[in-house]
């Protein structure tokens, strides 16, 4: 082609520019097709409109809204009805130009789109003396057509990264999650991922009990453990329970439910078609979660659940092991390593072995059955009276100890007779206990736990016999 011919086709195309507003329009496409950010697409634009039209006021009218065009000139189809935006929506839907006359000024509506989609609609808004020429029909055009296109490559090349993030994501939580966390850590892992990559205020995970009911897992974001949180958490699990599938909510105070939060994601966790459990996600803004996120959920929890049931088994089964099944009390295995864990960590620590004073009559009595309720009882008796840092466990038979670490013999002995008068009081048919505690400090570096024992049950054996229903201290030093 010939620069002859090349100037004729530009005449053809531009001939009611002039060569100043040709260079004008050649520098700001050039500008606009090397801007990688979509939102800076859109400065550009409407600052290239301000440049051609200083006195004009410009808008955009988008379809989808998003969070990166806060700062500009910027609504968005959804919030505006049909009605109010006639002309926009003609435009949107034929593609053409469209002037609309208003009593003090002049709307020109311009369709905003690329090659794969319409985007908008860019509305001018010019006095009415203004006489909108060929010329500015071109300009518009073209402004409005280089940067559609400069906007849907922008937009196309943020998905493309927003997409290798969460496949990194993705990938990055599988290998973390096989590699066989307990699982509080894998709870707290995949919070912090989730926090991160979603930006959620509370991030709950739940698993559902033996009876059916909705628990909390430790790793958990705080609200989830507020007695606030449970009649939320109790409707999003009946929700879960009757969908089987991933949900959305938009806005909570719709719902009519009571909770500072608005936003709620829900994604089950379901394993050879039974739910297992659930993942809860939460924001205090209303409509704060993109359509993307919730997929973006969805497919973390689709492939963290397998380590989640793993963890969970892992954990019941270790659960099992240090509880005794009858009174769910501790094993006395368990007992033995965490005493021996006090006697190197803390400074004292009182120990109390309990018989069940003449055990056999009750179940000659009463039976067997009624026997072990009676154990379960008592048991149940010591959980409800000792501290949280308190040990109780079975020691065997219709024997029961409790350590108390950190605690001296003058307030352990008050805790052993405490317990001693209320099992009297409490228990049905009633009974009474025998008690020996054996205590020890710092004082004898040469103290173990089986030396412990032994003087427990000492004391216990000097209980029975000086008549049952007490408890006697043996002093430190007997062994
Ligand atoms: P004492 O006051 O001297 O402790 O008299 P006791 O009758 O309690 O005698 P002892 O401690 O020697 O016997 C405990 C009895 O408790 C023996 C056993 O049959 C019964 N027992 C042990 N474990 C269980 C249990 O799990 N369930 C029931 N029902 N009975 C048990
Ligand atoms: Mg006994
Ligand atoms: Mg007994």
């Amino acid at each position: 082609m010939s620069g002859e011919q090349v100037e004729n086709q530009l005449d053809d195309k531009y001939n009611a520019l002039e060569a100043n507003d040709i260079m004008l329009l050649f520098q700001l496409t050039k500008k606009l097709l090397l801007t990688s950010q979509s939102n800076e697409v859109l400065e550009e634009l409407i600052d290239a409109f301000l440049l051609f039209y200083p006195q004009a006021n410009v808008q955009l009218l988008l379809t989808h809204e998003d969070k990166k065009y806060r700062d500009l000139p910027v609504a968005y189809f959804e919030r505006n009805t049909q009605f109010e935006n006639e002309v926009a929506f003609r435009t949107y839907q034929t593609g053409i130009i469209q002037i609309e006359k208003r009593s003090n000024n002049q709307i020109l509506h311009i369709p905003f789109k690329g090659v794969q989609a319409m985007y908008g609609v860019l509305q001018l808004s010019v006095t009415n003396s203004k006489e909108i020429t060929e010329k500015d029909f071109e300009i518009l055009q073209h402004l409005a057509d280089v940067s559609g296109n400069a906007f849907e490559k922008a937009r196309l090349q943020e998905q493309l990264n927003q997409r290798i993030n969460d496949l990194n994501l993705l990938n990055d939580s599988s290998h973390k999650l096989n590699s066989n966390l307990r699982l509080t850590d894998t709870v707290e892992y995949m919070t912090e991922q989730i926090q991160a990559s979603i930006h959620s205020e509370q991030v709950g995970f739940f698993f559902f009990n033996r009876t059916g009911e909705i628990e909390a897992l430790q790793g958990s974001t705080e609200y989830f453990f507020t007695d606030a949180s449970s009649l939320l958490v109790e409707k999003i699990s009946e929700k879960i329970k009757q969908r089987k599938e991933a949900f959305m909510m938009l806005d909570l105070m719709k719902e009519n439910i009571q909770t500072p939060y608005r936003s709620l994601l829900a994604v089950p966790m379901i394993h050879d078609d039974e739910l297992k459990g659930a993942t809860i996600v939460l924001h205090t803004r209303a409509n704060f979660f993109t359509f993307d996120q919730f997929k973006l959920l969805e497919s973390l929890i689709y492939h963290s659940t397998l380590a989640f049931i793993n963890s969970m088994l892992h954990e019941e089964m270790q659960r099992l092991a240090i509880t005794d099944q009858l009174t769910r009390l501790y094993s006395r295995n368990y007992l033995d390593e965490k005493i021996n864990e006090s006697m190197q960590s803390d400074m004292k620590g009182t120990f109390i072995l309990f018989d069940i004073d003449d055990f056999k009559q009750v179940n000659d009595t009463y039976g067997h059955l009624t026997g072990d309720d009676v154990i379960i009882q008592v048991s149940n008796l010591i959980l409800a009276n000792k501290r949280s840092t308190d040990i109780a466990a079975r020691w065997g038979g219709e024997e029961l100890a409790l350590y108390l670490p950190a605690v001296d013999i003058t307030q352990g002995l008050r805790a052993a007779e405490r317990l001693v008068s209320v099992v009297k009081k409490s228990t049905s048919p009633s009974v009474t206990l025998s008690g020996g505690i054996a205590y020890w400090d710092m004082t004898d570096s040469n103290d173990t736990v089986t030396k412990l024992f032994n003087r427990a049950d000492q004391a216990l054996y000097e209980a029975k016999r000086a008549g049952k229903n007490q408890v006697v201290v043996q002093p430190m030093y007997t062994n």
